[in-house]
């Protein structure tokens, strides 16, 4: 392998673009990060992924992702959760490091073969996780990790969206169980369900329940519907390893949330408050406080804001992908197989999706 690891993408849509901005911005704001050469750009449709290619900075197109993993260092599997197994298998299997998008896979099954082939690689496997390199979120798991909150007792974790209120918008693939294995679960819950696995403690069991609102959808440019055969929302109790309970939440439906993520946790001595959309701050509960304290999380010692701006120039949503990709690279250019969070993190809360619809089908309580 060359000292330049060249990247290969599969996907250039929303998080190709979020991906190809973050290896963009790092050689100017974290210099010690491995180099990289953005390379190869694989799509079906070639013109597409052409003209996508040309806007993200990369120089070539391939059509067979088998075909994009054979000439790169660095494999980003970006594409609809139904092509994440393949491509990452085949990539592992041959010592190509690769980063994939969450949630690891549509099924429990998939996310374990990527488990396994993960495991049995030299190469660095990493889910897309990037919330937990939010500032504000490791600034939490320091104070948490230095016992600052006591015993933890309570998280509360929602992500609220409403892009599928209005009953005429548009099918995707993000509807469609084969395509994504679940909804507002698998989309939007992965990230809960992944922060609080973080920042407390894994999930032992659970008690799930999914909603559908509505089952059909337009087909943009055809005079057609689709069903919609993936959960809109749900909701579910949790048990903690460490004896915490939780309730976690998720929605494409709630009026006004536009991407309303967000997390509390209540310990024995203290708590904190998270929400994206305000994530230079966090709210801060310590032992002899009365109430929360908000603290600005822009200081030059807090996590990653060295590499950016003075105090108070905050950060935004596109930050936590430049977090990311610094650790999964320098991870994959020092061979740490052992990176977090890697597909072990990934399986286990593609472990929680899944009990939390098993719970549901069964309606009553499941272990983990
Ligand atoms: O992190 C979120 C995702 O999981 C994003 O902000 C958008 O909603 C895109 O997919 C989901």
């Amino acid at each position: 392998m060359s000292a330049e690891l060249s990247v290969g993408i599969l996907g250039y849509k929303f998080m190709g673009k979020a991906h190809a901005n973050a290896l963009q911005r790092l050689p100017t704001f974290f210099p010690d990060a491995p180099e990289t050469s953005l390379d190869v750009v694989c799509g079906r449709d070639e013109d597409a992924a052409s003209e996508a290619a040309e806007r993200l900075g990369f120089d070539r197109v391939v059509t067979d992702w088998a075909d994009a993993i054979d000439q790169v260092d660095v494999f980003y599997n970006l594409g609809p959760n139904s092509v994440h197994v393949e491509p990452s298998v085949y990539a592992l299997e041959n010592d190509v490091h690769v980063l994939c998008e969450k949630p690891l896979a549509p099924t429990l099954e998939g996310a374990e073969r990527m488990a396994e082939a993960a495991a049995e690689s030299d190469a660095v496997a990493a889910t897309a996780f990037n919330y937990r390199f939010v500032p504000a979120i490791q600034y939490a798991k320091n104070l948490i990790e230095a016992g600052e909150l006591g015993e933890i007792r309570h998280v509360r974790a929602n992500y609220l969206q409403d892009w599928l209120s209005d009953p005429e918008a548009p099918w995707t693939w993000r509807m469609d169980a084969d395509t994504a294995g679940s909804g507002a679960l698998g989309d939007l819950g992965a990230h809960s369900i992944d922060l609080a696995r973080f920042l407390v403690d894994d999930l032992t069991s659970v008690s799930g329940h999914l909603q559908t609102f509505v089952d059909e959808r337009p087909v943009p440019g055809e005079d057609e519907t689709r069903p919609v055969t993936v959960d809109d929302a749900y909701s579910a109790q949790v048990e903690f390893a460490n004896g915490a309970m939780g309730t976690f939440e998720a929605t494409r439906y709630a009026n006004g949330r536009k991407n309303a993520n967000t997390i509390e946790i209540n310990g024995s001595k203290g708590s904190v408050k998270f929400d994206l959309e305000r994530l230079n701050e966090l709210d801060v509960l310590l032992e002899d406080d009365r109430g929360f304290q908000r603290v600005l999380v822009t200081d030059e010692d807090d996590p990653y804001v060295e590499h950016w701006w003075p105090p108070g120039h905050v950060l935004g949503w596109e930050h936590t992908f430049v977090h990311e990709n610094y650790e999964f690279l320098s991870a994959a250019a020092a061979g740490e197989t052992d990176y977090a969070p890697g597909f072990v993190e990934g399986l286990g809360v593609q472990r929680a999706l899944d009990a939390i619809e098993r719970s549901d089908a069964k309606r009553e309580w499941v272990d983990v």
